[in-house]
């Protein structure tokens, strides 16, 4: 199937210049495309997965994708889709988060491919070394303060204030795809919909800049839409934080759990954007939504095909795992590791390693109220040790419940967990 039919039919595009001329570029040329990642961060999160992914797209249609990284443009802060002006980081810092989001972009667009691989392009290479005259003449003559002012990234910001700095950054871009367009005959930019404004601001560049040159100039531009959820909350965060590519920020059954509680009217949205299932295989899981919703099987899929390959088969299962036991209840067979990935957001209580009696450890760790709540939650049969249900008052806790000899997994009622760790 066509590229732009593909996408299209997965709800991936938000707005491009010249649609029926793109289709055309698309079909007759094998077309180098960019998209941008700037080092703000050290690591990516899910939300960059959609233009990721859609290199990847590109690339296995054919195309010549690049994964640019924008350690210049990081220098200097992008005010699109921005209420107020971001604080700069130094030099060695941008520069450290360029490396770790380049080995992300690595892992997952396989930049070492053999046949065809995604490219990844630093814009330090030469905005690094630009002189500020060369960027007043060179760049700066091709943009009108007007045509500047009526951008979105711009207009938003009159009112709350932007710096010199962020108001010249869509002319940093612009550069970029000016010189990718003339090394690497790089002809779309590609990016999210907050990037409308730079896109067609450099497609603007090329095409006043070479005016005199005597080509036919085809550049576009396309942008994926900004992923929605049916409830209105905002996508890609767990309890207000944001879900990162990076297991130390998120761990690997955490980014699992994420997709596996997609709601049911999300789910299908989300497999079209982020899968490479093809859109048949897609819609028999709908069937599956619409029919036995209570099996989740959509769900399950998503969170396999995600924590595949953000992470690994390996941490895939260790997920599922986690998952399986806490579900049971059936925690024996976890390692320290395990415990630490699934238990990370339960209440902790640090204890010394000594022999403790079960209703002393409750009340000292809060996890009851007082002793004589203590003595009830056990009578009541409402505590387990490490899963297994405890109704000895005078149950005393030795070695044995430590697993591993770090923790104690306490839990009271259904599904309170508590996690004791040990000095
Ligand atoms: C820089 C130079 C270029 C072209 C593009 C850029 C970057 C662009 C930008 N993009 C966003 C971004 O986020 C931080 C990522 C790493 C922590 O700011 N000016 O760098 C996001 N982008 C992907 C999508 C986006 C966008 O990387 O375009 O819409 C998010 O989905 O916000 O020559």
């Amino acid at each position: 199937m066509d590229i732009l039919q593909d996408l299209e039919s997965r709800g991936l595009i938000h707005q491009t210049t010249d649609r029926e001329g793109l289709e055309k570029h698309l079909q007759e040329n094998q077309v180098t495309l960019y998209c941008g990642f700037d080092p703000t961060a050290d690591s990516l999160h899910i939300g960059h997965l959609v233009p990721l992914t859609m290199l990847k797209r590109f690339q296995q249609a054919g195309h010549k994708p690049i994964a640019l990284i924008g350690q210049g443009t990081g220098m200097i802060g992008d005010p699109s889709g921005r209420s107020s002006e971001r604080s700069l980081n130094t030099s060695e810092v941008v520069k450290g988060y360029a490396d770790k989001i380049k080995e992300q972009i690595r892992r997952l667009v396989d930049l070492d491919a053999e046949d065809n691989p995604v490219q990844s392009i630093n814009n330090y290479d030469w905005l690094g070394s630009m002189t500020v005259i060369d960027f007043l003449r060179d760049a700066g003559k091709y943009f009108g303060i007007n045509y500047m002012l009526a951008k979105e990234s711009v207009s938003a910001r009159i009112e709350q204030g932007i710096t010199y700095t962020e108001f010249s950054y869509m002319i940093l871009q612009s550069l970029d795809f000016l010189k990718l367009y003339e090394k690497k005959n790089c002809t779309m930019q590609i990016g999210g919909s907050d990037q409308w404004g730079n896109i067609t601001a450099g497609m603007e560049l090329i095409r006043r800049s070479r005016e005199n040159v005597d080509e036919e100039i085809k550049v576009f531009g396309l942008t994926v839409p900004l992923i929605t959820k049916a409830d209105g909350t905002k996508f890609g965060k767990t309890a207000g934080n944001a879900v990162w590519l990076d297991a130390e920020k998120t761990s690997p059954y955490e980014f699992y759990q994420f997709w596996i509680n997609t709601d049911d009217r999300d789910v299908i949205k989300f497999l079209r954007y982020f899968t490479f299932l093809s859109v048949e295989e897609i819609s028999v899981l709908e069937e599956e939504v619409a029919n036995r919703p209570e099996n989740r099987v959509a769900q399950k899929r998503l969170a396999e095909e995600m924590t595949k390959t953000v992470h690994s088969e390996a941490a895939l299962e260790q997920a599922e795992k986690i998952s399986a036991a806490l579900f049971s209840g059936d925690l024996k067979q976890l390692s320290v590791e395990e415990i630490k990935q699934g238990f990370k957001d339960v209440p902790t209580y640090q204890a010394e390693k000594a022999d403790i009696g079960l209703i002393d450890l409750l009340v000292n760790s809060s996890i009851s109220s007082s002793k004589r709540q203590a003595r009830e939650d056990v009578k009541n049969g409402a505590v387990y040790i490490n899963g297994d249900r405890v109704q000895e008052i005078d149950y005393v806790l030795t070695a044995e419940d430590r697993i591993e000899d770090t923790f104690t997994i306490v839990r009271r009622g259904k599904k309170k967990y508590f996690l004791v760790s040990y000095k």
